[in-house]
């Protein structure tokens, strides 16, 4: 019962966060300038409103809402934090499914933003969300103290960089063309800064805008980093059993490409095993932190994270 309850009230927050993130999202990307730009040029503004509107789970933004909420803080400073981190993560998005990356032709079920409009246009359009995400976090409104603007702007530079998801990106497509089997390490490493930076991010954003304290700090931090691997081996997983259905064979493309995965090395049930685990202990992490029922959604959160179907 208290299951079903839990699971009911995480989707009702899930929806929730989502749709005030969409119409935040919706409200910052306007024509109307800011002081310091000069002009939003029309079509980069329609691109970057291609890319971040109308699609998406908006997980980080709920992970960064529902940390937050922990300690009480629900004002619109909160998702800004969230709507910033959005951005980072569509426009990475936009940038992985260029030719030169990934070369996808559909995202969130639509073509992506270089089918949509061109290249040039979606290399811009991620720039600009990157550029216009650091805006968003250090400005003003998003909370009243400074030195906190000032520490999740940093946070997010070094989750987001060359340390973290675009330091992941670079490992990951330089392990693509090695012919040797990669260690599970490397590819807990790459993927804890790939896909897990962000993630991770989220959570702690959550925490320093909270103001928790170093004990509530260090076990949000921990709940972070296993439900982001979880994140990464569950989407591990989805692709071997996707490519299992439509090829009817073991391996996935991952696999087939010797991309760097968890499955790959482990295999599916052991891979399996490992995602739950991660899922508990992200649980544990939070039990850690004392914060009672309160963190009940969290708790629904890391296993909607290692359970989800896309
Ligand atoms: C190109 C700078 C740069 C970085 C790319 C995050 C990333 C690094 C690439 C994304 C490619 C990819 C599909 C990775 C697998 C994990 C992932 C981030 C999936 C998409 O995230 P979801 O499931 O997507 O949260 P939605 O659409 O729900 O927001």
């Amino acid at each position: 019962m208290m299951g079903d309850f839990a699971q009911d009230e995480f989707a009702r927050r899930l929806v929730a966060v989502a749709e005030n993130t969409e119409s935040l999202l919706d409200k910052l990307l306007q024509p109307h300038i800011l002081p310091g730009e000069k002009t939003r040029p029309p079509r980069l503004l329609e691109a970057m409103r291609y890319a971040s509107l109308g699609g998406g789970k908006r997980l980080r933004p709920f992970l960064l809402v529902e940390t937050a909420r922990l300690f009480g803080r629900q004002d619109e400073g909160v998702f800004r934090a969230a709507c910033a981190l959005e951005m980072i993560h569509c426009y990475s998005l936009v940038h992985d499914d260029l030719p030169a990356m990934d070369n996808d032709d559909l995202r969130r079920g639509r073509p992506t933003v270089h089918k949509a409009f061109d290249e040039a246009v979606a290399i811009l359009a991620g720039d600009g969300l990157l550029a216009y995400a650091f805006d968003i976090v250090a400005d003003a409104p998003t909370h009243e103290n400074p030195a906190v603007r000032a520490e999740l702007t940093v946070m997010l530079a070094r989750s987001a960089g060359f340390g973290g998801m675009v330091g992941g990106q670079a490992l990951d497509l330089e392990a693509e063309g090695r012919k040797e089997p990669h260690s599970e390490s490397f590819v807990a490493l790459m993927q804890s800064m790939k896909t897990g930076a962000l993630l991770h991010y989220a959570v702690e954003a959550g925490a320093v805008i909270g103001g928790a304290d170093a004990t509530q700090k260090a076990a949000l931090s921990r709940f972070g980093a296993a439900l982001g691997a979880a994140f990464q081996v569950a989407d591990d997983i989805l692709d071997a059993e996707g490519d299992e259905q439509a090829l009817g064979k073991r391996a996935g493309k991952d696999a087939d490409r010797n991309k760097a995965t968890l499955v790959s090395i482990l295999g599916l049930a052991e891979a399996r095993n490992k995602r739950d685990a991660l899922a508990q202990a992200a649980i544990k992490a939070l039990e850690d932190g004392g914060f009672g029922d309160k963190s009940a959604v969290l708790a629904q959160a890391a296993l909607f994270t290692a359970n989800r179907k896309s």
